[in-house]
């Protein structure tokens, strides 16, 4: 039986990816923050094939020690997918919050160091493994008010490039999926929370799914084992790029 392991499994790409994993009989070990949510999606999914860890992935000491308890039946890990992150704030740097600044480089930088170097080792030991790391388009296409998220996102582009250097000689595969618009609750999170600027991103658009990630993460480990997909970028149909923009006098 293979494991998956899905930070972020208490919403949107990660809830997907688990419910995807654990449908063609894989079993799971899920994380995230709100206990509850785990708890339910353990007892929809079945706990003989489900584990929950409740943890923030940007305490290292969290996250070691829930690796570190993991149950004998779930600890060799064979697909870690790093995707648990969040976009705060769409305001110009100027004027952006600081604080929110530091949580995302610390949830999409820090914690995916800290999961990604806790879980690697058994891998490359057991000759086996692939981590799937859920970046974005804002990591390549810069826009007004992705500043600290999109360099965030950078980051983990450039870190799954020199982890497949290091990693050459090794089977362990990695990967990075970079999403556009997707309607999950990154924009409620993004906005603290308020409904009508979240509803405004997706109006009038038919954005990606969830399920639409989840099916790519899939696809990237399914691939045979001699061939590592690096890098997978999707955007919905409606979503396209816009020319330079020159500010005239
Ligand atoms: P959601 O807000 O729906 O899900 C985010 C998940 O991350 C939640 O399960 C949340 O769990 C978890 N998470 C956030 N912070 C922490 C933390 N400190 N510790 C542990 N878990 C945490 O958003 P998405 O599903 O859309 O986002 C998933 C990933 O996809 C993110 O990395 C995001 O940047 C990326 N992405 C999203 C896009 C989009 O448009 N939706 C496009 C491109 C990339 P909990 O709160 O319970 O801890
Ligand atoms: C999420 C996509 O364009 O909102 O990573 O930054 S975007």
């Amino acid at each position: 039986m293979k494991t998956v392991l899905v930070t972020g499994a208490t919403s949107g790409f990660g809830r997907a990816c688990a419910e995807l994993f654990v449908a063609g009989g894989w079993h799971a070990v899920i994380t995230g923050r709100r206990k509850e949510r785990l708890d339910e999606l353990v007892d929809h999914l079945g706990k003989d094939k489900v584990h929950g860890l409740c943890f923030d992935v940007r305490d290292r000491h969290q996250v070691e020690a829930a690796i570190d308890g993991l149950p004998e039946r779930f600890e060799e890990i064979d697909v870690l997918v790093n995707n648990a992150g969040l976009a705060l704030g769409l305001e110009m740097a100027h004027e952006a919050s600081l604080e929110d600044w530091e949580t995302m480089v610390d949830t999409n930088i820090k914690g995916l160091l800290y999961m990604t170097r806790k879980v690697l080792p058994g891998m490359v030991e057991r000759r086996r493994g692939h981590i799937v790391n859920v970046g974005s388009v804002a990591g390549d296409y810069a826009y007004p008010g992705g500043n600290t998220y999109g360099a965030s996102k950078a980051f983990v582009s450039q870190f799954t490039n020199n982890l497949i250097a290091d990693l050459q000689g090794t089977p362990v595969r990695v990967t990075n999926i970079e999403p556009g618009l997707a309607e999950t609750e990154f924009s409620k999170v993004r906005f603290h929370w308020d409904a009508t600027k979240a509803d405004k991103v997706y109006k009038g658009t038919e954005p990606l799914n969830a399920a639409d990630i989840a099916e790519a993460i899939m696809w990237s480990v399914e691939r045979p084992a001699h061939v590592n997909v690096n890098r997978i970028e999707i955007m919905p149909v409606c979503q396209s790029f816009g020319p330079m923009v020159i500010v005239r006098d």
